[in-house]
């Protein structure tokens, strides 16, 4: 991409909402409260979405398939990859917009924390993509509190590739004497009994921003051939200094 066109993204309105709607910004927020996520149907301009999806092109014919069992969450990874060391090298669009001001305000706004970007050079955006029937992202956390995930293509409403979510996972856990990250499926046995497991799907051009560190989360498999899942995870935290774990390097770190 020619700088003239990161200048004009760097110095433009990044977003199509935030401040210009206060009483949006404050359903917005209520909405995260109560729920732990939000959609947001209209965050970039479409211009700015279309720049996204011809810059990432490269990225995601450079994924790395990945087809193991996620050790300790003992949860299937069947998707291909890229880590924010290779999404760096590849894209010129993605690093300018993690860090944009006006994105980072708006998502702050939401969460009433200021947000920081994560220092972790894999973990900070990611790009996952799902080609092919059964692929899919297991249940899983976050290390980073917060996620925004932008969905570059879609399976559609019914071919699998849902995002599937049990809200407040680490209460339930502490409830019901369950590691949260060791009794990963005896807990989602659990939730599912409980009625707890909520599911949306996505299409093109959406977003979601998801308190991923406290909401157990999977995509499920894709179930009809041909269809494809693309995304972007942003990951953001109000906490300057974070723990993580192995899980993000043994995913992402590229291999050979
Ligand atoms: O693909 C999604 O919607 C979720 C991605 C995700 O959970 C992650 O990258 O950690
Ligand atoms: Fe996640």
């Amino acid at each position: 991409m020619r700088n003239l066109a990161i200048q004009e993204i760097v110095f433009s309105d990044l977003i199509e909402r935030g401040d210009k709607d206060p009483l949006e910004l404050i359903r917005l927020k209520a909405e995260f409260r109560e729920n732990g996520y939000i959609l947001l149907n209209n965050l970039f301009t479409r211009e700015l979405f279309d720049a996204i999806t011809k810059d990432c092109e490269k990225v995601f014919s450079m994924c790395q398939h990945r087809n193991f069992t996620m050790p300790g969450y003992l949860t299937p990874r069947k998707l291909s990859v890229a880590g924010g060391k290779m999404i760096s090298e590849e894209s010129v669009l993605i690093p300018y917009i993690y860090v944009h001001y006006e994105l980072i305000a708006f998502l702050s706004k939401i969460v009433g924390k200021d947000l920081y970007t994560i220092n972790h050079k894999e973990e900070c955006f990611v790009a996952n993509y799902l080609k092919a029937e059964g692929e899919t992202h297991g249940w899983h956390l976050d290390d980073p509190m917060y996620a925004l995930i932008v969905v570059l293509e879609s399976p559609g409403p019914d071919n699998g590739g849902c995002v599937e979510f049990i809200q407040d996972w680490r209460t339930l856990c502490r409830e019901n004497n369950l590691d949260p990250h060791a009794d990963v499926n005896a807990g989602v046995e659990l939730a599912e009994s409980l009625g707890r497991i909520r599911s949306f799907s996505l299409e093109r051009g959406e977003c979601y921003f998801l308190n991923a560190s406290e909401n157990l989360h999977r995509v499920t498999p894709i179930t009809k051939k041909g269809c494809k899942r693309k995304v972007l995870n942003m990951a953001y935290d109000h906490r300057s200094k974070i723990e993580f774990g192995q899980t993000a390097d043994i995913l992402y770190a590229q291999e050979g």
